[in-house]
């Protein structure tokens, strides 16, 4: 395989070249690696291809990785800069996915996608990020796959084949932002444990399937429904059959918005592997964790869920603000709802020369959970002016929105792009870290990219 390069028109080198592993093979081989800190690993067995899925294995390779510095990275605050040269991670290939994405674990698999590989305004596939809790499902069948809905506050228990969902249900599509709440945690200080996310643990694929509420109002939801939970089929990491890798759901009323999918299908096609398929649940504009991959089970609570990964610390923030370092008590701790405002600019790569006659065009999105974004603006000094990008609207709701600009720089030399978006209801991303809690989530800090201006 050939090693990755250093761009030459790049004042940065790229650690992201894709590696030439096939997705196909039927070994488990890997290559080789020039990475002191990465070790080569490839799944076990029974984590090995699906039916639906043919042959392939999930071969987690890893790439080589050109190992040099780039030049302006030590001065960058990590975590603000682009993923891409941010991370000293080697890329590697996951089947179905970009060898672009940068593997952050690989038992359980997590990966994130570097900002401009997200440039599209339906995320790819391919390019969409991976955070596993447990170990995904080895056999899948979607002719016998069977969704049950249950709980206390169901009025019947029901089940669904694939077949019966795709019959019974009017079909839907909607384009919905998929966050994960610890995306940007790299940045906190002090650190905090779990996968160091940068900037790309977010995605926005087009998703078909059928409502969630439509699925919830046909078994019968009775009054006293608080919340719901969902049950999937990857398995807890310790291999222990009576736990689960993480359990989570939604309060009822967020739930009924239509919003929310029972899906089958991503960008026309079936969901990734990684991604859920053959079914999951997308509940946009929530912390990721909320929408349940490999999606067996669905139940409606009498009380707020008490799955795996409900309880405090984990996807919980602390009530009132604290000092950073603090500790703090599980009871003083909140389970979050909706994810703040937010951008990333996807277009261009951080640390590309830019001539200097030339305008300089920027792009990328801005999402903000349950709202909608109604402005975006541009910096190139550091924050002292702004100037608006231009900003369209959500496909729907629940789906980030696209925001362009044209930066004219005054002077040769180095600069930062910094974008800041600003939701509907008036609330700013802060341009430096927000709110420290031990967990590290709800990063919404200002992205921003380098430019060499020659
Ligand atoms: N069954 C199951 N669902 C899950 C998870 C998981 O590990 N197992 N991870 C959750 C978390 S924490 C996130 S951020 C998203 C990630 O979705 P993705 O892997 O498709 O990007 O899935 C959520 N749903
Ligand atoms: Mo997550």
């Amino acid at each position: 395989m050939k090693p990755a390069q250093a761009k030459p028109e790049s004042i940065f080198s790229s650690a992201n070249e894709p590696s030439a592993i096939s997705n196909d093979s039927n070994t488990e081989s890997v290559s080789n690696v020039s990475l002191s800190d990465a070790a080569s690993s490839s799944l076990a067995p029974e984590a090995s291809a699906s039916r639906g899925l043919s042959r392939r294995r999930f071969i987690l390779g890893l790439g080589a990785f050109a190992g040099a510095q780039s030049l302006l990275a030590p001065i960058l605050p990590s975590g603000m800069i682009s993923s891409a040269f941010a991370q000293t991670n080697s890329p590697s290939t996951i089947v179905g996915k970009s060898a672009g994405l940068v593997v952050l674990n690989d038992r359980p698999i997590n990966a994130e996608t570097p900002a401009h590989m997200l440039d599209d305004k339906i995320t790819k596939a391919e390019n969409m990020f991976v955070r596993n809790n447990g170990i995904p499902p080895s056999e899948i069948d979607p002719q016998t796959w069977v969704l049950t809905i249950e709980g206390e506050s169901a009025k019947q228990r029901k089940q669904y084949s694939l077949a019966d969902l795709k019959e019974k249900f009017t079909h839907h599509s909607y384009q919905l932002t998929l966050e994960c709440g610890g995306n940007g945690r790299a940045e906190f200080s002090p650190g905090a444990k779990g996968n160091q996310w940068t900037t790309g643990a977010v995605a926005c694929p087009k998703w078909t399937g059928v409502r969630l509420a439509d699925v919830l109002k046909d078994v019968g939801i009775k009054d006293d429904a608080v919340y719901i939970g969902y049950y999937g089929k990857d398995t807890h990491i310790s291999g222990d059959p009576s736990k689960e890798a993480i359990s989570r759901g939604v309060p009822i009323s967020k739930a009924l918005e239509e919003e929310n999918l029972i899906a089958w299908a991503m960008n026309d096609a079936d969901i990734p592997l990684m991604n859920g398929h053959p079914l999951r649940l997308v509940i946009g504009g929530w912390p990721a964790s909320t929408s349940g991959k490999w999606l067996e089970r669905i139940v409606i609570r009498d009380q707020v869920h008490d799955g795996a990964k409900m309880a405090a610390p984990a996807y919980r923030v602390p009530c009132e603000p604290v000092a950073p370092g603090s500790k703090v008590a599980d009871e003083d701790m909140c389970i979050i709802h909706a994810m703040p405002v937010k951008s990333l600019i996807t277009f261009p790569k951080s640390g590309e020369n830019h001539k200097q006659s030339e305008a300089f065009a920027v792009r990328g999105h801005a999402w903000a959970g349950d709202k909608s974004v109604k402005q975006v603006q541009i910096s190139i000094d550091f924050g002292q002016t702004w100037q608006q990008a231009k900003v369209e609207k959500p496909v729907n709701r629940n789906a980030w929105q696209q925001w362009q600009s044209e930066v004219q720089f005054p002077s040769k030399g180095y600069f930062e792009v910094w974008a800041k978006a600003t939701d509907n209801e008036g609330v700013s991303q802060p341009m430096i870290l927000p709110g420290w809690n031990p967990k590290g989530y709800l990063n919404n800090a200002c992205h921003r990219v380098a430019v060499q201006v020659v």
